[in-house]
């Protein structure tokens, strides 16, 4: 079998799409322009050049963007100063504080400090518990971006047997709790193995659909899943430099050259997850402008 490559590409296009119409209507009948904080503490190289998407991606959109980049000494009570003057802006609906943070602040406080009506990242407890209760208002961006891009692929996930691979608070813990909701594109039943899981490829093994989010590279191999699996890719990982091009090469948590052989349909790296991640943070900004103006 040769497997679908599903394009993340090619759907986080088609969900812009549909995004653009909807923030045109936005202004034309309410004047409201939906708008985006990025927060960018150092200089990681890659979450440089994420932010840099999400800010190029808005303003593509019509979204109104602001970038805050600070240095990496940024003190954390000079960080709390910003996020209370963003949740204090009327011009932003949304405010989203890239991760990792440098190690002398503290992540958790710092999510708990955003106001639950702009977190778009769906990262505040108030909104992992909606979310868990069948209630969200914002679905963190990757999961909410394999989700469709699932749906759209046209991937049967009711009574699949879905295992993810990783525990993390922004990957395998709400997507987990996504898929086990009473809903459509939900009614999974759902495994999660982690660093402490005995044996993993037990588990892979038995996967109608596998998500990976393990953070090592081509950490499955093709004796880990079953012939004729959905595999979702969530890594990212630089694993050297082009020579003609200087470009990056990136890979990600599967070997994905093996597994397509054996698989369904799987994700590229790149243009899988990564650019639903991006685009989901823009549908969550629209509703933020929404929400905010009581019409969602
Ligand atoms: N607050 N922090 C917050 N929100 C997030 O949603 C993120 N994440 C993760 C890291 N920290 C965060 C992202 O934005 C990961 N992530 C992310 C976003 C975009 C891409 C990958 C990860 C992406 O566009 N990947 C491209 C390759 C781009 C490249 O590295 O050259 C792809 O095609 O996979």
């Amino acid at each position: 079998m040769t497997a679908q490559i599903i394009s993340g590409t090619e759907v986080a296009a088609q969900i812009r799409q549909e995004l653009e119409q909807e923030i045109v209507e936005l202004k034309d009948k309410y004047n409201i322009t939906p708008g985006l904080a990025t927060v960018l503490v150092g200089e990681d190289p890659a979450s440089q050049v994420y932010v840099g998407q999400k800010q190029k991606t808005s303003l593509a959109l019509g979204i109104y963007s602001e970038r805050h980049d600070l240095p990496a000494e940024t003190s954390e009570e000079d960080l709390l100063i910003l996020i209370d003057k963003l949740n204090e802006a009327p011009r932003i609906h949304g405010i989203l504080v890239q991760l990792p943070l440098p190690k002398h602040i503290n992540e958790t406080k710092i999510l708990y400090a955003i106001n639950p009506k702009k977190d778009v990242d769906g990262f505040h407890p108030v909104n992992l518990g909606r979310l868990m209760i069948g209630e969200p208002d914002y679905l963190p961006c990757t999961p909410h971006g394999i989700q469709q891009l699932l749906i759209r692929s046209g991937i049967e996930i009711e009574g699949a047997e879905v295992v993810i691979v990783g525990r993390s608070n922004i990957v395998g813990k709400p997507i987990a709790n996504m898929l086990i909701q009473k809903t459509e594109g939900a009614n999974a039943t759902v495994t999660i193995c982690h660093t402490r899981t005995i044996d993993i490829a037990l588990h892979t093994r038995r996967a109608d659909i596998l998500i990976v989010a393990a953070g090592k590279p081509k950490a499955i191999t093709a004796d880990m899943v079953k012939e004729g699996v959905v595999v979702i890719d969530v890594g990212v990982h630089r694993i050297g430099i082009r020579k003609e091009s200087g470009k990056s090469i990136l890979c990600g948590d599967v070997d994905f050259d093996a597994v397509k052989e054996k698989a369904k349909a799987i994700t590229p790296v790149p243009g899988g997850v990564g650019p639903m991640t991006i685009t989901m943070l823009m549908l969550n900004t629209v509703r933020a402008a929404k929400l905010a103006a009581g019409l969602a």
